[in-house]
């Protein structure tokens, strides 16, 4: 994992991609079972990682809004 920690990098391949929203998907749904992955993909800072936090990162990764926040 990179040290420069991305909002919605998930996997920390410094990308932001269809991997990262694999990998949400799976801690939303607890398969892994990640700290650190759980912080980045909990993007509204609100302690849990919900379907709202994929659908930002999905939203991203199909060109739908150029940021994430
Ligand atoms: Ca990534």
């Amino acid at each position: 994992m990179s040290t420069d920690l991305i909002a919605g990098d998930l996997n920390g391949d410094e990308r932001v991609d269809s991997f990262d929203v694999v990998l949400c998907r799976q801690e939303i749904v607890n398969v892994q079972n990640d700290s650190e992955v759980n912080v980045l993909a909990d993007i509204d800072k609100n302690g849990k990682v919900q379907v709202n936090g994929l659908v930002l990162i999905a939203d991203f990764v199909l060109g739908k809004k150029n940021y994430i926040s």
